[in-house]
C-alpha cells in the first residue's frame, strides 16, 4: 500500500514533529518500507491512498492505564461534590478497594464486557497501543483474571496489550495494617505465577504513604529481576517519597506521576534512561496543585510521555487526546512534546522499539487525521479529528 499526499509528522529527525510536507509512506507485509517526500517516492506497486494533505502520524500509544475493573465510583464523586468528607465516603465504602470488592465479584466475560467500552474509545482516537494494569484484585485469583482479560482484549480488538503486574498497588482489607505479610504471602507468589503464566511484560508498584514504601518497592523489584522482567513505578504522586530515585536506579522503563520528583530525581532518570509518564487526568480529577517538574525534566533530558491512567478513582478518562490537551495547558509541555509522549516516548517507556515513529522497518501502526497540523492534536478540547487507522498494515 502506498500512502500518498500526506503531512508525515514521523516524529523522528532534527525538523520539529519530524515534519515532512507532501510525503508519502510505503507499506509492505504491515511495515512501514519507505518514508518521505513525494519527489522521491522510489516506484512501488500497490494499492494507492491519497491522503488529500492530511496529517499522517504514527498511532497513538497509551503507556499508562488501569481499565480493567469493575463497576464504578460514580456514586463517591457525587458524594463529595454534595460535600461528603473522605472518611465519609470510606465510612460508606468508597475508595479503591471498593473497585478491589466490584472486580473480586465479577468474572472473566464480566470484566471483559466492563473493558471494552474503555479500550473502544481509546482505539477510536488512534490509539493502537495499550498498557494494562492489575491491581484491583489483590488476591491471586483476581490478579490472574485481570491479566488474562487484559491479554484477550488484545485477541478480540485490533489493539497490542502490554500488561504490567500491580500487585503493590494497595493493601487488601484481609492484610490490613500487614502489608509486608500482603508482599510475601500473596503479592510476590501472585507476580511469580503470573510470569510462569506468559501474563505479565512488566512490573509496576505504588510507591506512596498511603500505599507501599521504598523498602516494599524494593522486593517487589528484587523479585521482577530474578524473573528478566523490567520494572516501572507509580512515584512521587501525591509526596516526596523516594520512589523516583529507586525506579531509576532499578533502571525502571519508567517512573509515572512524578510531581513531585526533584531535579536531582531527573539526573538520576536520565542516567538510567527512565522516561518520566505525565498523568495529568489524576492531576486534574484530584485538584492537586504540583505540577510535575517539567523544566527540570527537559534541562536533563528526561523523555516525558503522556497517559491517561485510566481507572475509577483519580482519572476516569478514556481520552488520550484529552490527555494530550491536559498535558499542554495544565503541564506546559509544547504541543510537539505532547504528541512525542503518546508516540515515540510511550513506545520508550513499554520498552517497545518497532513502533511510534514513522521510519523504516517499524511495524505500519498509524493514524490519518483530519488535521493539516499536528498542534492541531494537542489543541482541540474534546474534539476526535481521527479519519483512518493503521495497525500492522491494516487500515
Ligand atoms: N495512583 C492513582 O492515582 C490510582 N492508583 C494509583 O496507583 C488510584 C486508583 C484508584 O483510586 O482506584
Ligand atoms: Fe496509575
Amino acid at each position: 500500500m502506498i500512502l500518498t499526499h500526506a503531512t508525515l509528522a514521523t516524529m523522528t529527525g532534527p525538523a520539529p514533529y519530524g515534519l515532512v510536507r507532501d510525503g508519502a509512506v510505503v507499506v509492505d507485509e504491515g511495515r512501514i518500507a519507505w518514508a518521505g517526500p513525494m519527489a522521491q517516492l522510489p516506484a512501488a506497486s500497490g494499492e494507492v491512498v491519497d491522503c488529500g494533505g492530511r496529517l499522517l502520524t504514527p498511532a497513538l500509544i497509551d503507556c499508562h492505564t488501569h481499565v480493567v475493573f469493575a463497576g464504578d465510583r460514580a456514586a463517591e464523586f457525587e458524594m463529595r461534590l454534595n460535600g461528603a468528607s473522605y472518611a465519609d465516603v470510606a465510612r460508606a465504602g468508597g475508595g479503591i478497594l471498593s473497585t478491589v470488592r466490584a472486580t473480586r465479584a465479577a468474572d472473566e466475560a464480566a470484566l471483559l464486557a466492563a473493558a471494552l467500552p474503555r479500550v473502544d474509545a481509546l482505539i477510536a482516537e488512534g490509539v493502537a497501543v495499550i498498557e494494562i494494569k492489575s491491581g484491583y484484585g489483590l488476591d491471586t485469583e483476581t490478579e490472574l483474571r485481570m491479566l488474562r482479560v487484559a491479554r484477550r482484549i488484545g485477541l478480540v480488538r485490533p489493539v497490542r496489550v502490554v500488561t504490567s503486574f500491580l500487585g503493590a498497588h494497595a493493601v487488601p482489607p484481609e492484610f490490613a495494617g500487614r502489608a509486608g505479610d500482603y508482599l510475601s504471602e500473596v503479592c510476590l507468589p501472585t507476580l511469580r505465577a503470573a510470569h510462569a503464566g506468559g501474563l505479565v511484560d512488566a512490573v509496576d508498584g505504588f510507591c506512596e504513604g498511603i500505599a507501599f514504601g521504598v523498602d516494599e518497592i524494593a522486593q517487589v523489584f528484587a523479585v521482577a529481576r530474578e524473573l528478566g522482567l523490567p520494572v516501572k513505578l507509580h512515584a512521587e504522586q501525591l509526596t516526596q517519597s523516594g520512589g523516583t530515585a529507586l525506579a531509576a536506579q532499578a533502571g525502571a522503563l519508567s517512573a509515572d506521576h512524578v510531581e513531585y520528583a526533584t531535579a536531582g530525581d531527573a539526573a538520576m532518570m536520565a542516567a538510567a534512561g527512565t522516561v518520566a509518564v505525565l498523568l495529568p487526568g489524576a492531576f486534574y480529577t484530584l485538584r492537586e496543585t504540583q505540577a510535575p517538574p517539567v523544566a527540570a525534566f527537559r534541562a536533563a533530558g528526561v523523555p516525558m510521555a503522556l497517559a491517561t491512567d485510566c481507572n475509577p478513582g483519580s482519572s476516569p478518562m478514556t481520552s488520550l487526546l484529552l490527555a494530550m490537551n491536559m498535558g499542554c495547558t495544565l503541564f506546559r509541555l509544547t504541543p510537539e512534546e505532547a504528541l512525542a509522549g503518546v508516540t515515540r516516548h510511550a513506545a520508550r517507556a513499554l520498552g517497545l522499539t518497532d513502533c511510534g515513529r514513522i521510519a523504516p522497518g517499524l511495524r505500519a501502526d498509524l493514524c490519518l487525521w483530519d488535521a493539516e497540523h499536528p498542534a492541531e492534536l494537542a489543541y482541540r478540547i474534546g474534539f476526535n479529528p481521527l479519519s483512518r487507522r493503521m495497525i500492522g498494515g491494516a487500515l
